[in-house]
């Protein structure tokens, strides 16, 4: 939501540097999004994933689709890139012999299924085959490091992308930490997860992106007294102890890092 955050400054000013674009399961170009609000598709059901559904676009932002099954409330909205394998265009799955299924939750009586199936697509807008792009490659390994930048998807609000760091790498696995924020957003996910994107990503594809929250993580060595942490910390003060931290640093002194401070989502 705020125009006034880039990444250079703040990679810079955290002296910290971006993951390669290698390392991400996203396309090196990004692909158009040539979809239009309205239009419908099938999709996987994600409270349900054996199950293929009808849904309805009914925004979009950047690459994203925000996604709603027919047949469902309106509390369950989800999102999916244009790229996604998650999608694919009406008849996919009366040629591959599948079945389109009520979403999880269908508002109504089981048996009016067929006659809501043929209702709901009977003069509907298709969405056209050339809009569903191809799922990009996956990286032969995990490329992450701890440390490194990231564009990613506040899975509380998946509306947001946010600016975040890989705070742990474990086999195929990544922890995404978001920046500013104390820890109750944060998740591991595959290093191939269609969740997260390199730095940058979001300007490329006219995402809003989300400036980091107001939560800083200090060096241990520079919090004092044990017990006696700071309730919470202006950006005028982690400047300050980033100095203070390159100083100790030259001191040889430890700086593990402690969070501080709690958030409410
Ligand atoms: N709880 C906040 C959103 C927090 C977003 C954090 N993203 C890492 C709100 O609802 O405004």
């Amino acid at each position: 939501s705020n125009e006034s955050f880039r990444w250079e400054d703040y990679l810079r000013e955290t002296s910290s540097t971006a993951a390669s674009p290698t390392c991400f399961k996203q396309s090196r170009i990004p692909p158009s999004n040539d979809f239009k609000a309205g239009m419908k598709l099938e999709a996987r059901d994600p409270r349900n994933s054996n199950s293929v559904c009808i849904a309805t676009v009914m925004g979009m932002m950047g690459t994203r689709l925000r996604l709603r099954l027919d047949g469902s409330d309106n509390t369950n909205d989800f999102w999916r890139l244009v790229d996604s394998l998650d999608i694919q265009p009406i008849g996919t799955c009366e040629r591959t012999g599948d079945m389109l299924q009520p979403p999880l939750g269908f508002r109504m009586n089981a048996s009016s299924w067929p006659m809501f199936l043929l209702r709901t697509l009977s003069g509907a807008e298709m969405a056209p085959a050339s809009a569903f792009k191809k799922e990009p490659a996956t990286a032969v390994k995990n490329y992450f490091q701890p440390g490194m930048k990231l564009e990613a998807v506040d899975r509380k609000n998946p509306y947001l992308i946010c600016p975040a760091t890989v705070g742990e790498v474990r086999g195929l696995e990544i922890f995404v930490m978001f920046d500013g924020w104390r820890g109750a957003f944060d998740y591991w996910c595959p290093f191939d997860s269609r969740d997260v994107f390199p730095v940058g990503w979001c300007a490329l594809t006219k995402h809003s992106l989300q400036s980091p929250g107001n939560f800083f993580t200090l060096p241990g060595a520079l919090l004092g007294v044990r017990g006696r942490r700071p309730k919470s910390l202006t950006i005028a003060l982690l400047k300050a102890a980033a100095e203070a931290a390159a100083a100790a640093a030259v001191n040889g002194a430890s700086a593990s890092p402690v969070r501080t401070s709690s958030e409410a989502p």
